[in-house]
Formats: C-alpha cells, sequence, structure tokens
C-alpha cells in the first residue's frame, strides 16, 4: 500500500510525523488538488485520485493518518490474531475487518482487563452469586441454582468498552488507543437480572447497583473494577446475568462462570467473575466510578485540558457506529474493479440503527446503504450495499451510521475528556484500485 516504495517513503513519513506540516508542504496554499502537488500526493497514495478535487482542504488522506506504529499482535490459544492493546493489564481488540460475523465467536471476542484474569474454578455450577444491600432478603445463589429458579433466555447482545473510538481525540486521551475493535455482539444465554433482584425483594430505597468480581486489581489492592447502574437499568429486559456464550460456558478470559451483561451502555458494567450485586440508596463508589471514569463533559472542555470530572456525567447509552468488516483498510484491487459490495455493522447503544451512508468522493456525495432490522433489541444490524468507482486510483470509503433518534455520526471526535470517551466519528477506509 501507500509509502511503500522508497521514492514516496518521505511524503508517507512526514505526514505520520507531522500530519499538518506535510500538508502545507504538499499541498500549499490549497485551492483543488493539482499539477505537481497532485502528482506528488497520487505518489504518496499508490495511485491517481479521481476525487481529487473534491478533497476538502487540510484533509490527511486516510492512507497516510493511519497506523502509525506498526501494530502487535495477540497470539494465544483459542484467540484470533487480535490487536494487542497492552499486555498488563491484557488488553486486545478486533480488527475491524474480522467483526463480519452476526453473532461474535469466541475466539474473535476482543478482550479487555483491569486486572488480572483468575484462575478457572472446577465447579462452575456452585459458583455463588450474593445480592444485598438494598434489598428485604439478601440472597446468595449459585449458578446451579439460578437456572434451575428462574427463566433462562438468550439473546444477541452488544458489549461495547466505553473507550471505543478513543483513538478519533485529538489530542490523545489516556487509555488503550482503541479503532472501532472494542464492541462484540455474541449470543448471550442466562437469566434476568431483575428477576432475581426482585425474588429478594428490593426495598424503595433501592437506586442504584454496585457489581463486583473476582479479580484483583494489579496493585493486588482490591478489585480492578467495580461499577454500578441506576436500578431502572438493572431491571431491563436485557440485562442478564449470563452463563453461557454462544451456546457454550463463558471462556475464562470473558467472565466464567458468570457475568453480567447490560447491553448499550459502557461494558465496564458488563462484570466478569461476576459474584456479588449490591444494591444502594446513592450512586456506587467502586474503582471506576466517579471523577473523568466513564463520565463525559455535559458542557464541553477545552481539549486537551485538565478537569477532574466534578461536573461530567456517567456515560449512560454508547453512540451510535458503524464498522466496514468486507474490506480492511488499505486494501488493493485488481484494476478494473468498478463495483464494490460492501458491508458492515453498526449500533447504536440503547437505540436502534436506522440508516448508514457511504461516500467515495470525500464525503462530497453520499449513498443509502440497506440496514437489517435487528434479531432482537440491543443487537448490532447488518448493513450492505453497493459502490461504484469510476476508475481505477486511489479512493477512501467513508461509512458512518444514523441512530433512530437521528443523530449521525460526526465528522470528528466530538466532546473531548481526559479518558477518552464517546468518540464516534465518521471512519474512513483506503482502497487502492490498480
Ligand atoms: N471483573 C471484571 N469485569 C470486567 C472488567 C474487568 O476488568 N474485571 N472489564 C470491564 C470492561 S472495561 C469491559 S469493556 C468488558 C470487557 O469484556 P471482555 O473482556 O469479555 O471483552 O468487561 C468489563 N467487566
Ligand atoms: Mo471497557
Amino acid at each position: 500500500m501507500p509509502g511503500r516504495q522508497s521514492g514516496d517513503r518521505s511524503v508517507a513519513e512526514l505526514y505520520r510525523d507531522d500530519p499538518e506540516r506535510a500538508d502545507a508542504l504538499v499541498w500549499g496554499r490549497r485551492g483543488a488538488l493539482k499539477g505537481a502537488a497532485l502528482a506528488t500526493m497520487g505518489a504518496a497514495l499508490g495511485g491517481a485520485i479521481p476525487f481529487a478535487a473534491r478533497m476538502p482542504e487540510g484533509l490527511v488522506p486516510a492512507a497516510l493518518a493511519q497506523g502509525s506504529a506498526a501494530p502487535q499482535f495477540l497470539d494465544m490459544e483459542g484467540k484470533a490474531r487480535l490487536i494487542l492493546q497492552g499486555e498488563r493489564p491484557l488488553n486486545a481488540e478486533t480488527p475491524e475487518a474480522m467483526l463480519d460475523d452476526d453473532v461474535t465467536p469466541a475466539d474473535k471476542f476482543f478482550i479487555r482487563n483491569n486486572g488480572s484474569v483468575p484462575d478457572p474454578v472446577a465447579d462452575t455450577r456452585a459458583w455463588k452469586i450474593r445480592v444485598d444491600g438494598e434489598v428485604n432478603t439478601p440472597l446468595e445463589l449459585s449458578v446451579g441454582e439460578l437456572e434451575g429458579r428462574f427463566e433462562v433466555v438468550t439473546r444477541r447482545l452488544q458489549m461495547e468498552c466505553g473507550g471505543n473510538g478513543r483513538s478519533g481525540f485529538s489530542p490523545q486521551a489516556a487509555g488503550n488507543q482503541w479503532g472501532n475493535g472494542a464492541i462484540s455482539n455474541a449470543e448471550w444465554t442466562g437469566v434476568r437480572l431483575r428477576d432475581v433482584l426482585r425474588a429478594a425483594g428490593l426495598k424503595d430505597s433501592a437506586k442504584f447497583t454496585g457489581h463486583y468480581g473476582a479479580d484483583s486489581h494489579l496493585s493486588a489492592q482490591g478489585p480492578a473494577i467495580s461499577r454500578g447502574m441506576p436500578i431502572a437499568k438493572g431491571m431491563e429486559e436485557d440485562t442478564l446475568i449470563a452463563i453461557r456464550m454462544n451456546g457454550q460456558p463463558i471462556p475464562q478470559m470473558h467472565g466464567a462462570p458468570a457475568r453480567l451483561l447490560v447491553p448499550g451502555w459502557p461494558g465496564s458494567l458488563s462484570q466478569k467473575w461476576f459474584n456479588r450485586i449490591e444494591l444502594k440508596a446513592e450512586p456506587h463508589r467502586g474503582r471506576g466510578m466517579g471523577g473523568t471514569s466513564y463520565r463525559v463533559p455535559v458542557t464541553p472542555i477545552v481539549p486537551g485540558s485538565r478537569n477532574n470530572g466534578a461536573d461530567f456525567a456517567d456515560m449512560t447509552s454508547m453512540p451510535v457506529r458503524s464498522v466496514l468488516t468486507s474490506h480492511a483498510h488499505g486494501t488493493r484491487l485488481p484494476a478494473g474493479t468498478r463495483s464494490l459490495d460492501v458491508r458492515g455493522q453498526a449500533w447504536a447503544g440503547d437505540l436502534t440503527v436506522s440508516a448508514v451512508h457511504t461516500s467515495v468522493d470525500f464525503g462530497a456525495s453520499w449513498q443509502p446503504m440497506t440496514v437489517n432490522p435487528p434479531p432482537n433489541a440491543h443487537s448490532w444490524q447488518r448493513w450492505t450495499g453497493r459502490i461504484a468507482l469510476p476508475s481505477d486510483g486511489y479512493f477512501e470509503i467513508w461509512y458512518r451510521a444514523t441512530d433512530s433518534n437521528g443523530r449521525m455520526q460526526p465528522h470528528a471526535a466530538a466532546n473531548w475528556n481526559p479518558q477518552g470517551y464517546g468518540a464516534n466519528p465518521i471512519s474512513r477506509a483506503a482502497i487502492l484500485v490498480g
């Protein structure tokens, strides 16, 4: 792909190191890209740029803007070649083109740990979960008892890290630099949390939950993470205590023997190795609550500025996002390719996706794609479509989804915050034809 040929390296490198300066040097005072500047840019990108005249001023081509450092990959039994985000704690992202399955298989499921992964237990059915706090009758139920006592349901549910898309922020926000791949949509089987809470008998004072799991922080001090939510989310039909994933016992990495599944909200609520839920009159104050953790500004702050998050609000439903799964960023296609069948997934937290659009002319024109209805609420949705290409050359497929409230992915990550939540800008995949 672009930047590989030695003569073009300098331009590609310049873009990597200092995109703004590169842009000024290559394009000069840009009206339209033409003459020598167009030739230089085309050489750096590896082909002619048929829609050069529609390139917005200051746009850094996707082929040059992304993938600065060579990614490292996970090498682990039972897992696909995920993009390694960190080893201690272990975090790995699913490459976007690997999100093509409607039901995410275990091996392609992203990994997000805040602490150490506990050792597996021998008898998973004897694993106990405690329900206490503002309830009439504190309970301690084994996984076996849960299955025997309550209705067992199966749902396809998205689970997305609150920081998904973080790498879209400028200046860079703290944390794993996720692209779009901290998302999964597995088939979860379990009991509804609300049935269990009702069995314990909620007091009127039970307004919030607090979640606990068996893993500990790497400092070995206290829980790795312990978040909570307003009781209304806990009482929703799709909030589960899950005991199977895709019809199998939950893999150890993903929270065996039982985990919470709080679809549509930050994945951090979906407690793995789940062993206790506490009902509370006030918001829970465990690790990962308060300050700038999983919280976003109510009034935008200056990007890059310091803030203690006191005026921020807890993240609730995740924003709308789409992935392109048919063509990886950097795909090269045979000369003469004039149409592309494209597809991907799109989701919008608690909402549904009403439209997905694509553009191949740098956003000058957009075509509607076909979006399938979700098989059940809180599942992602498949989108498909065909894109026409006028000639050989360098193209970018831009893709964006719109949620059922009419909100669309923005052109740039908005509402910057120190820990980088809620970035869902329009994505761009570079494609070279010929
Ligand atoms: N016990 C426990 N539960 C946890 C976490 C954790 O570190 N420990 N990480 C949370 C976060 S931030 C996310 S995004 C999801 C990731 O789940 P996965 O690793 O199965 O993809 O689990 C959540 N539940
Ligand atoms: Mo997360």
